[in-house]
Order: structure tokens, then C-alpha cells, then sequence
């Protein structure tokens, strides 16, 4: 069966347009699209409708842990104190609470406008570091809450093996994590079994981190990739920068370009310290860049150089990574403010006379599509019909039209100014909630209960 939509106005590829009528084919395909059409008696009508854009970086179990590091310790609080937090917290997860956690961040994701997840999962084994009787049998619970909230999901399972360069040993903390790529192999092959219970999915590969994996490992495991996407953390801090120096004598970014095929096909998350030529090259490569705005500001990253990068033409996308928050809005006006705050000036990132808002939104919705390897960020033929209707009746969008729709959005608003999401032409979020939520918030608080009984700060 196939589902027709009317649309009052759209932001399709060449602008907003009114009176859009879509024909969405039963694999969730935009089959049709025509203009200047009247509704038709058995159309689903939506008012102002945006592409769906994917949040490209997501480790979904951290969201059960936002809030709990914010605690000043005896020293300097750092991205390193988080993560003892973060291993700590980990340590209580089984596949049940996963699934349960993953869950409601889908539900919040859909609910903020974001309609594809990129999954960078490394949580794989049970808490004495043995895998699982499936080793897959993580990614079948992201597969599985997806299958709830009908969120799109790229999977990226992970490969980690050591606990920084020059290959030292994982340690204690890290031991759910480790594969070597024999393992990765199996593990990987098992994400895609999982993921053929889903409409709407990818697989691709993700070596955590320079510190993590080897070069010479990410040229083994590479192969694992075939056609899906290729995600690594990178230069977030600055004593992985150091590091990284001491042990190759390069900077991260530098060693990577250099030493591996970095492409379309490859997602840089962070990326955030780079000198003038691998900003250079960065952009060049076509890459995109996965910017975490919030989750960069909550970790004490740094500030990405995105007036640099941009007018070397990089491309990037966003993920809500430890999702200290989850709102697409404030990820992009976090980007943007990040520039106005330090170079004392307004609307950085857009071009003359062009709207801050279309301009983040246009280019986030790209680079999210690029880097998941989904077919989604576009109101086209041939893409998905994932489809955001913005309530033009909230008080932060009242009177606005066009691209002012996108700047109230994204600079005064939130997740509240979206009243529906469809994924591939499925109704997920409806008035503002999303058409599971009740349930998975239910098994959410349950499985907090449980998890927060005895945590000590
Ligand atoms: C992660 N998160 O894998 O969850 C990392 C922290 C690490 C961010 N980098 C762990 N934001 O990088 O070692
Ligand atoms: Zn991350």
C-alpha cells in the first residue's frame, strides 16, 4: 500500500514550496513529488514540513548517565574524570537496559526532528569481558528499539583494542569493549544479520579512536566496511593531540589523511583540533566532519575551527554523542554561538545575506545523509519520505515564513515547535509526542530504578 501526502509548504532542495503533494512507495521511497497541486480527499496533509536530518553520533547508553558527572572532584575536572564516570556507569548496563536506554533517546531524537540514528556502539561483551552467546547481541537490541520508535538506524559497531598509541594494553575499565579484528569480524557480521529486521538501515564501521586502533588495524578491518559508512572519533583533546605526536611524530588528523583512504565514505567525529593544512585537507577529502556542539561543550573538547573549515568547503553533520541534551535546534545555535562568542561578531556561518538558520540546516541535513550512508536530509524523489512538520501556530513561529522559520526555530525554539515526524512515510511522532513514548518511558523509569539503586557520585 502506498501513502500520498500533502504538504502545505516544504523546504525541498531548491527552496521552500508551496502546495507539494508526495507519493511515498511502500518501502518508504518519495516515489512522486509535483508542486502547486491541490490536496486530494485521502491525503495525509502536514503544514510546514522540513527533511528529516539524521544525528550522525550516538552512544545511546550515556543518556541514562547525563547529569551525573557534574560533580567537581578533588582535582581539575576533565574529559578524562567523565570518562572514569562514564566506565563506571557502563559497568551496570546488561542488554535489557540498553535496549530500554536506547529506546528513549530514539523517542527523544524523533521528538527533537532528528529521524536517523548513527549507533557508534562499543559496549559488546558482558561485564567480565566475555562476549555474548550472540556476540551481535547488542546491536540486536539497538536493532530492536528501533524497531519500536521507527527510527532509521545506521549501525556502527566498533572496533577497540588498545588503550592508547603505540598499542598499549586495554585496560580493566575498557574490557566489555575489546576485539581484536577476528573478533570485530564476526561481530560486525553479526549487526548486519540483526539489521535485516529493519526497513530502514545501514552498516558501516567504526575504529573507535587513534588511541584505540592501530593504523595497521584500520586497514584490516576496513575491508569489513564494503559499501556502508566509515566513523572514527578524532582529535577531541588535546592530550590525544600530544599523544598522538609523541608516539607518530603527526597530529591525529594529519596521521589519518595520510596513512588511510579518507573519503566520502568517512565520518571524522570531533575533529576538533587541527592545524591550517589538515583543515585544509579535511575539506578536501569529503569528508564530513561530526560536529557534537553540546556534547563538546559539556566534555571541555574545545571549539571546532568552523569558520576555517567551511570556507574551505569541509562538509559536517551533527550527533548529540553523550546526550547531555538532545535537541537538534540547540546543537546548530550551539555551533553558531560557539564562533559569535569568540569572535564578537553575528551570523559567522552563513554567507551574505543568507539565513543563519537555512544555511546550518541545509548543510546538517547533507553531511547526515553523507555520513549514516541513509538516504534522508532531502524532500526529493528517490529519498525517503522522512518528513519534520514544525508547528507554525507556536508562539516562537508565529507570524514567521520562509527561511525565518528555520532562524525562530533554531535560534529561539527547541524540540516544542515539532509537531510530527514520519519515517519513511510512518507516523512516529504525533502533537509532539512520539506514538511510543508512553511505553518506552514506562520500561525507561524501570530500568533506571534499578540501575541508579545503589550509585554513589
Ligand atoms: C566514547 N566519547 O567513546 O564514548 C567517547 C569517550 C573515549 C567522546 N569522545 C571515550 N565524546 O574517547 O575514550
Ligand atoms: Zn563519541
Amino acid at each position: 500500500m502506498s501513502t500520498d501526502f500533502h504538504l502545505a509548504c516544504a523546504l525541498l532542495p531548491d527552496g521552500w514550496t508551496d502546495n507539494v503533494r508526495l507519493c511515498v512507495g511502500p518501502d518508504g521511497t518519495i516515489t512522486a513529488l509535483a508542486t502547486r497541486e491541490d490536496p486530494r480527499p485521502d491525503d495525509t496533509r502536514l503544514g510546514t514540513v522540513l527533511p528529516g536530518m539524521a544525528n550522525l553520533h550516538s552512544h545511546a547508553f550515556q543518556r541514562a548517565m547525563a547529569g551525573l558527572s557534574e560533580r567537581r572532584g578533588p582535582g581539575t575536572d576533565s574529559f578524562w574524570s567523565w570518562r572514569d564516570v562514564m566506565y563506571r556507569f557502563l559497568d551496570r548496563l546488561d542488554p535489557d537496559a540498553v535496549e530500554a536506554i536506547a529506546a528513549m533517546v530514539q523517542v527523544e531524537m524523533l521528538e527533537a526532528g532528528f529521524t536517523t540514528v548513527g549507533e557508534f556502539h562499543y559496549l559488546h561483551h558482558t561485564p567480565d569481558g566475555s562476549p555474548h552467546d550472540d556476540p551481535g547481541e547488542m546491536a540486536a537490541r539497538i536493532c530492536t528499539a528501533a524497531e519500536t520508535t521507527g527510527i532509521a538506524v545506521t549501525l556502527l559497531p566498533v572496533f577497540y583494542r588498545w588503550s592508547g598509541f603505540n598499542m598499549a594494553p586495554a585496560t580493566l575499565g575498557q574490557r566489555r569493549f575489546v576485539c581484536d579484528p577476528d573478533q570485530y569480524s564476526t561481530l560486525v557480521e553479526r549487526a548486519r544479520h540483526h539489521a535485516r529486521s529493519l526497513p530502514h538501515v545501514r552498516v558501516g564501521i567504526a575504529p573507535h579512536s587513534l588511541r584505540a586502533a592501530s593504523i595497521d588495524d584500520i586497514t584490516a578491518i576496513l575491508p569489513l566496511a564494503e559499501e556502508g559508512p566509515v566513523h572514527i572519533h578524532i582529535a577531541e583533546q588535546i592530550a590525544e593531540v600530544e599523544a598522538c605526536r609523541d608516539a607518530t611524530g603527526h597530529r591525529p588528523v594529519r596521521w589519518l589523511l595520510d596513512r588511510q583512504p579518507v573519503d566520502e565514505r568517512w565520518c571524522l567525529v570531533h575533529a576538533t583540533h587541527m592545524a591550517a593544512d589538515e583543515i585544509r585537507d579535511l575539506a578536501a577529502s569529503g569528508a564530513v566532519a561530526g560536529l557534537c556542539p553540546l556534547t563538546e561543550a559539556s566534555l571541555g573538547d574545545g571549539l571546532f575551527p568552523a569558520v576555517d573549515f567551511l570556507a574551505a568547503g569541509g562538509r559536517f553533520g551533527i550527533g548529540s554523542d553523550s546526550h547531555i541534551r538532545i535537541d537538534l535546534a540547540e546543537e546548530l545555535r550551539l555551533l553558531e554561538y560557539g564562533q559569535r562568542l569568540t569572535r564578537r561578531e553575528r551570523n559567522v556561518l552563513s554567507a551574505p545575506g543568507v539565513s543563519t538558520g537555512r544555511h546550518l540546516f541545509d548543510a546538517a541535513c547533507e553531511g547526515g545523509a553523507q555520513a549514516t550512508g541513509q538516504p534522508t536530509g532531502r524532500i526529493a524523489v528517490g529519498h525517503r519520505a522522512d518528513l519534520v512538520e514544525l508547528d507554525e501556530r507556536h508562539p516562537v513561529l508565529t507570524g514567521r515564513t520562509g527561511d525565518s522559520r528555520l532562524d525562530s526555530w533554531l535560534f529561539a525554539g527547541d524540540g516544542r515547535q515539532v509537531r510530527s515526524v514520519h519515517v519513511g512515510g510512518m507516523a512516529r511522532v504525533m502533537d509532539g509526542q512520539s506514538t511510543c513514548r508512553e511505553m518506552v518511558s514506562r520500561r525507561y523509569e524501570k530500568t533506571l530504578q534499578t540501575i541508579m539503586a545503589d550509585w554513589t557520585a
